[in-house]
């Protein structure tokens, strides 16, 4: 076990038990002509993630740590978006409509891809979700029980949506997170700030807020003596 710097307290990391999750690091959402940039949103806001996360994706590897990818998105032919997740935005283009970097949001697309900056290697599970949450109707939880995980790194884009809501599933099924700051984003600086307040608020009703300089500090730190 390793303790790791976070709020609310120190977050005791347990190598053999935890994975990092990075969620939907997509060209939709990080580039421009994709669905955040449809939605109106900053994109530039969310590429100060990228450095980080590629250190942290390194020192990852290099441990042996179990990593997990996840993309937003829907099957070609829509079947599993639902009307009123379609309808919202309102914004002139919309998921599955066809856009600068192929249809938005669809499987296969060059902008449901994601970039190539943190481009899963062979062996690293990704998981395609319809929804926010990376374990609605998802294979995230059999896939996590499989390697006996305890604990999620979580990582991705964006804070208050799809991190927000995954790091709230997985407290309902008694995984806990640690959210780094650094490697998560949001297109509003302020939402950044607190949907993590709100992860580490109230004894960490949600779980612990760290940064990747502790995760990278614990995982390459010489093993102790038996
Ligand atoms: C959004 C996400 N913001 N990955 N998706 O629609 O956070």
């Amino acid at each position: 076990m390793t303790s790791v710097p976070a709020r609310p307290y120190d977050f005791d990391l347990q190598p053999g038990k935890a994975a990092m999750l990075i969620i939907d690091m997509q060209r939709d959402f990080m580039e421009p002509g994709g669905f955040g940039d449809a939605l109106g949103n900053d994109v530039s806001q969310l590429r100060r993630t990228i450095a980080p996360l590629k250190a942290l994706l390194a020192a990852g590897r290099a441990a042996g740590m179990l990593i997990i990818h996840t993309r937003e998105g829907h099957k070609p032919d829509l079947s599993d978006l639902h009307e009123t997740k379609k309808a919202r935005g309102r914004g002139a283009i919309t998921i599955g409509d066809v856009g600068p970097m192929g249809r938005i949001l669809v499987i296969g697309e060059p902008g449901h891809d994601i970039i190539p900056e943190l481009y899963p290697i062979v062996g690293e599970p990704v998981i395609d979700k319809p929804g926010k949450g990376a374990f609605y109707n998802t294979g995230l939880s059999d896939l996590i029980e499989e390697h006996g995980i305890a604990q999620l790194i979580v990582c991705g884009v964006t804070t208050e949506v799809c991190v927000h809501t995954t790091v709230r599933e997985a407290n309902d099924r008694g995984i806990d997170c640690l959210v780094l700051s650094d490697c998560t984003g949001s297109y509003f600086p302020e939402f950044h700030e607190v949907a993590l307040r709100m992860i580490a608020a109230q004894g960490g009703i949600f779980g612990w807020v760290g940064d990747s300089t502790g995760v990278i500090a614990a995982l390459t730190a010489p093993a102790e003596p038996a």
